[in-house]
């Protein structure tokens, strides 16, 4: 059984569902009891500087947007915990690992770890103690250097990012990697929107959505799918609230009926707090299958098809026949789908499609969003694109109100993209890359998430190097992955907090802390600023303004400057001269990425800049040069008779692997995270009923069994053959093997599962 992952609870079990608005009052109370709990009353402060217009930090939960509209004090629930977090007043010193040793603390939970508060020196793991001792950053540097230098080939080392690291420090990175000689830079995009950047990339010549919030205020329909807005990207709410008051149509597609699709109390209308006066936030819930997201927006367009026939006015066919290409075909496939087969894979009747496309067909402006719940599948590519061919049967892009809207995740993903995180770079990229820097790039690609566990289980990755994030509770096949990771020479975690992924290491290991984004970067030139690129490739300067946690920790730069210095002591990069001063590195940035130029007076603007994107001009980077139908055949989704699709999710309180409580306030839940949400029949024809506790059993491509047992079922309203429970707990249930063909993404939304009913006692 692996160690627990959120805190102790706090009381039994519990379930009732939700019925009061998203955030409001809610929010409002959560917040007030964790800055008491973090003991980081200066919270409030703090907030006040971020996401602001003129300076202040940008605030390091979601990548939505700040709103453009300056004025308002845009946050929310999720964003003030996650910089309070950062913000505690606790310490990790050599005190604590002098008394806990590495084993003793592999039993705690990953709540505990995180609740130890921040980092503050370097620390190398004492094998025969089986304790971490503190290091000095030097000889960290060194230990790194030599080992890799001592590799017989740089791609026996892999470089991972997790998606808060600055652009300047992103750059560094990827230039450090590269020059070393490998291309292996996995990354959380790996596990997250891989798929949205290939389809994006193969239908439209750009990985990225092409609106802006702009577009959102202006559009008159929205198609909402796969994502949980009230939880995970909060401030959408304010522009859904928005776009009902205007009378614009929201529709939600969702296994489950989340928060967001209902209604909300946006924390800053003040009034509206006072008057408890909630706005809605959707117009129509489509509860599709769990991958049958595909089939659904099929039957849209299948619908819209059929009404042109009488209608000429339901398609754009002067759009289709100036910018894309395929549409015959891909008009083709849509007729010969049946419809009984496309109510079958997304189980929603032809009614509620027909309605959906009346939506669609009605509104002169349509944007879709989506988030994981679209990408983290097999056919994930293929849905995305099917969300393009949709958008461009009426011309739904490159105009005001109208296009693609992924909603990313990490606040700088797409920057890191954009700065060069790429195991499978451009070559134009890397043409520039080796001509400005001075060096001769890797050509051959490298290894991304899921590629680095299995080199590392063959023993072909020595060296790992962490830049952020969870790497060993993040990715799949948890005990594979732990396993994997223990077969390194090297593991190195650049962090801010305590995680599980210090205690999975390698022979030698070190933890290295760095200073969080709320905090001031002082170099030799003054203080220092980084930049990062939102969901709708705005790109806003961000500046720290606390005290660091400690006045040993070094900004990511400085670490990745350190670590280029001594593995490559030939360079002629000069590392140190660009740590002084920030605005080097972009000025080395502007000559190498598309887009940068001019980079730093533009991103001292007061909104900062918005990256061309070519698509939104209707210009088309793709090999004929025009936006590309695709024609996939609809895959197979509905689970073999006896077993469940089963997807993990975020429960509200926690972000990603970082655990604030054992509560899931909008689906009803206190003091659990161990759970399995199923369809209530789905329950009584396996004789399980309420807190029965369950084991779920997982089969994966190649045959393989992995279960977990003793978790608590609660009965929950979605599809039948549906079930959802939480990561990272679950991902001890999906195999290495079980990536998508399309993106390479970890099956994370799609396990096949059988659950039945435990003999055993209830998981703690
Ligand atoms: N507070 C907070 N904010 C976060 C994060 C966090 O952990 N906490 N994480 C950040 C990150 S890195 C990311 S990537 C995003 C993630 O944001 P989300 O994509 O919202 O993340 P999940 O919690 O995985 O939820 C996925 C949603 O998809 C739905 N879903 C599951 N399967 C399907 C399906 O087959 N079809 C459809 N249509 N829907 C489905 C689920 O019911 C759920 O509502 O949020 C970011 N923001
Ligand atoms: N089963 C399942 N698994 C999933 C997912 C899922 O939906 N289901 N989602 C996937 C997705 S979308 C993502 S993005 C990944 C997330 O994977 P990661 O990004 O790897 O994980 P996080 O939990 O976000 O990382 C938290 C850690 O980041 C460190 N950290 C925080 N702030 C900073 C900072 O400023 N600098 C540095 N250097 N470190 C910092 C802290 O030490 C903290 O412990 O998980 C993936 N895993
Ligand atoms: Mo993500």
């Amino acid at each position: 059984m692996e160690p627990r992952v959120g805190p102790r609870p706090e009381g039994e079990p519990f379930f009732h569902p939700y019925h009061h608005p998203a955030a409001g009052w809610g929010a409002a109370k959560s917040v007030t009891k964790f800055l008491v709990r973090e003991r980081a009353l200066d919270g409030p402060r703090a907030i006040m500087k971020m996401n602001h217009e003129n300076g202040g930090f940008d605030c390091p939960g979601c990548a939505w947007p700040d709103d453009t509209k300056g004025l308002r004090l845009d946050l929310c629930e999720n964003g003030v915990k996650h910089v309070t977090w950062e913000m505690t007043h606790k310490r990790v010193g050599r005190e604590f690992f002098a008394a806990h040793s590495v084993s003793e603390l592999f039993e705690w939970s990953d709540f505990a770890l995180e609740d130890q508060g921040r980092l503050t020196e370097p620390m190398v793991y004492d094998a025969e103690s089986d304790h971490y001792v503190p290091i000095s950053w030097r000889d960290a540097f060194a230990l790194i250097g030599r080992s890799l230098r001592e590799l017989d080939d740089p791609d026996q080392a892999s470089f991972y990012t997790s998606g808060r690291l600055g652009n300047e420090a992103t750059f560094l990175y990827q230039l450090l990697a590269r020059e070393l000689g490998t291309n292996n830079l996995p990354d959380c995009s790996n596990m997250c929107h891989e798929a949205s950047g290939r389809a994006l990339a193969a239908s439209l010549g750009t990985g990225k959505g092409t609106v802006d919030l702009k577009d959102w205020d202006a559009t008159d329909a929205l198609f909402v799918i796969g994502v949980n807005a009230a939880s995970n990207a909060p401030r959408m709410l304010t522009a859904l609230a928005d776009a009902y008051r205007r009378g614009a149509q929201i529709v939600h597609v969702n296994p489950l009926i989340e928060a967001a699709s209902r209604r909300t109390i946006i924390p800053h209308d003040f009034v509206d707090m006072a008057a408890f006066h909630a706005t809605r936030t959707g117009t129509l819930n489509l509860q599709v299958r769990v991958g049958g997201d595909m089939a659904l927006l099929r039957g849209i367009a299948k619908a819209v098809l059929d009404q042109s026939e009488s209608d000429p006015k339901a398609l754009d066919q002067e759009f289709i026949d100036r910018y894309t290409t395929g549409f015959e075909e891909y008009r083709k496939v849509c007729e010969a789908t049946p419809w009984e087969e496309i109510e079958r894979q997304s189980a929603i009747s032809r009614a509620d499609l027909l309605h959906a496309a009346r939506i669609y067909r009605e509104a002169d402006r349509s944007i879709v969003s989506w988030c994981l719940g679209v990408s983290q599948h097999e056919h994930g590519v293929d849905t995305v694109r099917e969300i393009v061919n949709l958008l461009l049967l009426r011309g739904n892009l490159g105009r005001e109100g109208a296009g693609p809207s992924p909603v990313r995740g990490h606040s700088n993903v797409q920057g890191n993209r954009t700065c060069g995180i790429d195991h499978r770079p451009e070559p134009a990229f890397l043409d520039r890359l080796g001509e400005v820097c001075g060096i001769t790039p890797p050509r051959a690609h490298g290894l991304d998430t899921v590629g680095t566990i299995a080199a590392m289980q063959r023993g072909d990755v020595k060296v790992f190097v962490g830049m952020g994030g969870n790497f060993a509770l993040a990715a799949p096949d948890t005990r594979a992955t732990y396993e994997a990771l223990r077969t390194c020479d090297l593991t190195v975690q650049v962090s801010t907090k305590l995680n599980r992924s210090h205690l999975v290491h390698g022979r030698h290991a070190l933890i290295l802390p760095c200073l969080g984004r709320t905090e001031k970067d002082h170099q030799r030139c003054g203080i220092q600023s980084t930049s990062v690129e939102d969901s709708m490739s705005m790109v806003h300067l961000s500046v720290g303004m606390k005290k660091p946690a400690s006045s040993h920790l070094l900004s990511e730069p400085a670490v990745i400057a350190g670590i280029a210095r001594a593995a490559l002591p030939d360079s002629t990069t000069p590392w140190a001269w660009y740590v002084e001063d920030y605005d080097r590195i972009r000025d080395t940035m502007a000559q190498v990425l598309d887009g940068f130029e001019d980079f730093n007076r533009r991103v001292r603007l007061p909104l900062g800049f918005r990256i061309r994107q070519p698509a939104r001009e209707l210009v088309f980077r793709t090999p004929s040069g025009l936006a590309e139908f695709s024609s996939a055949p609809l895959p197979d989704v509905v689970p073999p008779p006896g077993t469940l699709a089963l997807g993990t999710m975020r429960s509200h309180d926690q972000w990603n692997t970082t655990i604030y409580s054992d509560n899931d306030r909008y689906r009803g839940v206190k003091n659990l995270r161990t759970l399995v949400f199923m369809n209530p029949s789905d329950m009584r024809e396996r004789s399980i009923e309420e807190f029965d506790p369950v084991d779920i059993t997982s089969t994966a491509k190649d045959g393989s069994t992995r279960t977990l047992n003793g978790y608590l079922a609660i009965p929950y309203d979605l599809p039948r053959g549906c079930a959802a429970g939480y990561m990272p707990e679950m991902n001890v249930l999906i195999a290495l093997c079980d990536y998508s063909e399309q993106s390479d993404q970890p099956l994370m939304k799609h396990i096949r599962a059988t659950i039945s009913r435990s003999a055993g006692p209830a998981a703690s």
